[in-house]
């Protein structure tokens, strides 16, 4: 069973009774039709934690018609904006009541830092979903200037139903992502979590249904990409597909959606982000926040700082620096509260990291620290960082979703503002300078989708998030979100009558 499963693997430590392993459709716990079920595994042990019902097409199939039914005849269209935004931040004070618990939770099946989880990923869920509760009623069109006798508005309408296909690196964060502007808009979602990272999803079905979110509304169908994710992308009856995951799949999705009924897709994909760091700087702050950028979350983070640009006047110090603060980040159990980084989410991910530090040392960059598995089990990796990188290195052009730094010299700003944009990628910058000419000019010539400026990581409901090039289109966050979960209908009315 998961929980003694959970306990032997966590040595007793606080994991919570895994009490929800089913698909979630039409507001029940049902079986996969087939009866088939996958493993979610904890990466601290690489033991198996919870076996889950595996959907598939069958299991697509039924919770597609439940949100189809809970869309054209169910309440939750029709609701006021204002009932609607009341029931999910109803949603909200559940979360909040289980904060704990729910922590735990994605700390076991994505090995993220429990701490981290109780104070950063729970509330931040929780104040998207607060942000899109609030926003429910004050979704409005705009009345037209229309030439001649007519008069014309827009309604915003609901999309309808939308696909919601989500990574493992934030299970709880990204479902809040997409579900909230969702709800706020009147949809109704069919989601399908990452297969390495389901469990939290299917506890947030079932606290939104005892907020009273009416059944069909929130379906979660865990499974595997190809299957159950593919069965999303090219439903005929899905209206909208939004996805959080790698640029390879997001052709993918582009694809599945041409072929079967068009529907709208956004994508938020990979990302190569350069943090640019200035002589001017502070070289301590410099360092604290570069090494959080690339090695929070095991950087296993769409935007982590990966690329690092030191001018040349503080090169040397900051190296020195940069060196002394990635061994002293701790590499350990992500439910010890002294830990800083836990492990790699599964085993693939893990050798997808060794296999990139093993390309970076034939490439001829120089390791200066880390660079092998920390400890003998589970899938920790010690803190990396490559000096000597050069922009045509595959450290430099991919995206390696681990603890690895690539660090780079520069001399001028157009130098380092060439080299930023010397990357497919386009999802974030970090600009380190008190130099407010500087800061300014380079925020401007990047080409990524979030700047920031002497900060990194720092996020806000309010602010629209997604990516250049790449890195995808379309954005998360802040109001500009909510249109892709709507309709935009003009409706022109002749005006035989009109004086003017
Ligand atoms: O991603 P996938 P993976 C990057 C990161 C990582 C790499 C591979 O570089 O190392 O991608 O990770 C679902 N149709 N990012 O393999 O496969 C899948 O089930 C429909 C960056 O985990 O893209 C999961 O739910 N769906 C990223 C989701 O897509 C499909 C976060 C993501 O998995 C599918 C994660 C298909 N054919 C990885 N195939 C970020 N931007 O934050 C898979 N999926």
């Amino acid at each position: 069973n998961g929980k003694a499963a959970a306990a032997a693997a966590g040595g007793g430590l606080v994991v919570p009774e895994i009490r929800f392993t089913k698909l979630f459709i039409n507001g029940e716990f049902v079986d996969a039709v087939s009866g088939k079920s996958f493993e979610t595994r904890d990466p601290r042990t690489g033991e198996v934690l919870a076996h889950v019902a595996e959907a598939d097409k069958d299991d697509v199939d039924r919770a597609v018609v439940a949100a189809r039914e809970a869309f054209e005849h169910g309440k939750w269209p029709r609701m006021s904006g204002y009932e609607r935004g009341r029931l999910m931040n109803k949603l909200a004070d559940l979360m909040e009541e289980h904060a704990d618990e729910l922590a735990a939770l994605d700390g076991a099946d994505a090995g993220k830092l429990l701490l981290l989880g109780k104070i950063i990923d729970i509330p931040s869920a929780v104040q998207m979903l607060r942000y899109y509760a609030g926003a429910a009623d004050k979704i409005h069109g705009e009345s037209l200037r229309v030439a001649g006798k007519y008069q014309g508005y827009t309604l915003k309408e609901p999309i309808g139903v939308v696909g919601i296909i989500t990574p493992w690196n934030f299970p709880t964060m990204m479902f809040f992502l997409k579900v909230s502007p969702a709800l706020a808009a009147g949809c109704t979602v069919v989601v399908k979590p990452a297969e390495q990272t389901p469990l939290s999803a299917l506890y947030y079905a079932h606290l939104a249904k005892l907020a009273g979110i009416p059944d069909g509304v929130i379906n979660v169908v865990p499974g595997f990409g190809p299957t159950a994710g593919a069965a999303i992308t090219s439903h005929m009856d899905v209206d909208s597909v939004t996805f959080t995951g790698s640029t390879e799949i997001g052709r993918t999705i582009m694809e599945a959606s041409a072929r079967s009924n068009l529907k709208m897709v956004s994508l938020e994909l990979g990302g190569k982000s350069p943090m640019m760091i200035f002589d001017d700087a502070d070289v301590d702050m410099a360092v604290n926040l570069s090494k959080l950028a690339i090695f929070y979350n095991k950087g296993e983070i769409c935007v982590a700082g990966s690329r690092v640009y030191v001018q040349e006047g503080i090169y040397d110090e900051y190296v020195k620096k940069a060196v002394e603060a990635a061994k002293n980040w701790k590499v350990g159990d992500p439910f010890d509260a002294t830990t800083n980084m836990g492990p790699q989410v599964d085993k693939v991910q893990f050798e997808r990291v060794l296999k990139y530090i093993e390309i970076g040392k034939r490439e001829g960059a120089t390791l200066l620290t880390g660079g092998k598995p920390a400890g003998d089990k589970g899938y920790y990796i010690e803190p990396t960082i490559f000096a000597d990188v050069k922009e045509d290195m595959q450290i430099a052009q991919e995206e390696i979703f681990g603890p690895v730094m690539s660090l780079m010299k520069f001399k001028t700003v157009d130098e380092v503002i060439q080299k930023a944009n010397c990357s497919k990628y386009g999802l974030a910058a970090g600009i380190i300078t008190k130099n407010l000419d500087i800061a300014n000019r380079v925020s401007r010539s990047v080409k990524a989708g979030t700047v920031w400026v002497n900060c990194y990581f720092a996020f806000d409901p309010d602010a629209p998030f997604g990516g250049y090039k790449m890195s995808g289109f379309g954005r998360d966050q802040g109001m500009l979100a909510l249109d892709k979960y709507l309709q935009v209908k003009s409706v022109i009315t002749a005006l035989p009558d009109s004086p003017w």
